[in-house]
């Protein structure tokens, strides 16, 4: 194949065509770009999670630095939960747009469901797979199904790329306010 002399032209041919297409498409070119860096990371998130709780010596885990402050056990357990919710909206902007989605008091969902006798570890297997599972049915999804929108019963209508924002930063979010009791606990030490 590197002999033939018919390849080079061929290729920078394409490669020209290429440019051309992507510069005509102007800003829906770079929103795709920063859709697909957005999927990347959010497909990264269990990894990102299960590294960064390495950080956090797990007899810590319980620590509450102030009455209103989640504990890391109870910031990891309402992750799984999060996402529970959050495989069912994205599953309703793809097949039922226009629905309405509930949001849910999370810090009820803490103590009522008694986060702390709940399974950390059952938790990040959780969040795992459902994670997972939404990363690959969002990868190939038709550009069209993004501006789809759901009403969120508190934040009004939300299109489906509102709902990746939201879900992407999710995790690094999370990972910083167990930072911030990880450092008020070792002050503490
Ligand atoms: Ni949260």
């Amino acid at each position: 194949m590197l002999n033939n002399s018919n390849l080079v032209p061929k290729l920078s041919l394409g490669t020209r065509l290429g440019n051309q297409a992507a510069f005509a498409e102007g800003g829906f070119f770079v929103t795709n770009q920063t859709r697909a860096q957005k999927i990347e990371s959010y497909g990264r998130a269990y990894e990102l999670l299960t590294e960064g709780l390495k950080q956090f010596p797990v007899e810590m885990w319980h620590f509450r630095p102030a009455p209103h402050f989640w504990t890391i056990h109870e910031i990891i357990v309402h992750i799984a939960d999060s996402e529970a919710n959050s495989f069912i909206r994205c599953r309703r902007f793809i097949a039922e747009p226009g629905q309405a989605v509930l949001g849910y008091d999370e810090q009820g969902w803490a103590v009522a469901l008694n986060y702390h006798q709940q399974s950390t570890t059952d938790a990040l297997e959780l969040f795992k797979w459902l994670r997972h599972n939404t990363y690959q049915l969002i990868l190939s999804l038709p550009e069209t199904v993004w501006a789809n929108t759901v009403h969120h019963s508190e934040n009004g209508l939300m299109t489906m790329d509102d709902w990746l924002d939201v879900y992407e930063r999710h995790i690094p979010e999370h990972l910083a306010q167990m930072q911030t009791n990880y450092e008020i606990w070792l002050k503490q030490e």
